[in-house]
């Protein structure tokens, strides 16, 4: 069973979209082809079966177009807030709340000292991956996996802490199916993906690892070809999309829209 999605809410960048959290250095992103790209992976949700909430731009929070990061959906079961494990980021979480109180009347959240971002949770089927981060740690993977339990769904974890070049789980994995998923080499082999089959990008494609399944398609960056051309081979449909802005802030196609 892989979740089918009917709304997608996503926030456009700020103009101040620069000054917010990277760890890579390929320069500042240009706001105005950011909000085009933006612009391009909400009509490619539309396209796809979902109807998409936008949120305005909020520039106190120069992060808030990562929509994914602020809580976790389980599509027609319930929502949990997340608390981010980025003090800057902090404050998204009240936006969030806000919009999905009007959909799911018991919403939990993740409280101190837990912290976790979204970004680190990898749903595949009935199984949910949590990455041990700099963002997530210990005591917040603990309460989400108790959350989780209470709807049937076990969890594993995933300590990427010492795993280079990525900031979340889902920078390095992608669930294209309930028993697959798509990995950066260093992730591959981890033992709590040992029952799933896995894809490997192929190397110096590793950022094709953060994209994100949208009922039948998968949405991934558009400048990597070999993953396409493997993801297409395993029998997979693609929606290529330019991702180049929010790849200088550490960001991919899962984290632009929280699906439900
Ligand atoms: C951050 O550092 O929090 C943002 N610049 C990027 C967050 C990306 N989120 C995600 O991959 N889920």
């Amino acid at each position: 069973m892989f979740s089918r999605f009917s709304q997608a809410i996503v926030r456009a960048p700020a103009r101040n979209f620069a000054d917010g959290l990277t760890t890579v250095d390929l320069g500042p992103p240009d706001v105005d082809l950011a909000l085009a790209q933006h612009a391009a992976y909400c009509a490619a949700l539309a396209r796809h079966g979902c109807t998409v909430i936008a949120l305005p731009a909020d520039g106190a929070h120069p992060d808030s177009t990562f929509v994914e990061d602020t809580a976790l959906i389980l599509p027609g079961q319930g929502a949990i807030i997340t608390r981010p494990g980025a003090d800057s980021r902090a404050g998204e979480v009240l936006a969030m709340r806000e919009v999905l109180s009007a959909c799911f009347p018991e919403l939990p959240a993740i409280t101190s000292p837990g912290t976790l971002d979204a970004g680190d949770v990898c749903e595949a089927g009935h199984t949910v991956f949590i990455g041990i981060s700099r963002r997530t740690n210990h005591e917040g993977a603990r309460q989400l996996a108790e959350w989780l339990s209470r709807y049937g769904v076990e969890s594993r974890l995933v300590d990427i802490r010492h795993t280079p070049g990525i900031l979340h789980l889902k920078s390095g994995v992608v669930a294209l199916d309930a028993d697959r998923l798509l990995c950066i080499e260093a992730l591959a082999n981890h033992e709590a993906f040992a029952d799933m089959r896995v894809l490997r990008v192929p190397a110096g494609e590793e950022y094709a690892a953060n994209g994100v399944r949208v009922n039948d398609v998968i949405f991934v960056a558009d400048d990597v070809p070999g993953t396409h051309a493997l993801l297409r081979a395993a029998g997979y449909t693609l929606e290529p999309l330019a991702m180049s802005e929010f790849a200088k802030m550490d960001g991919g196609l899962s984290c632009l829209s929280l699906r439900f």
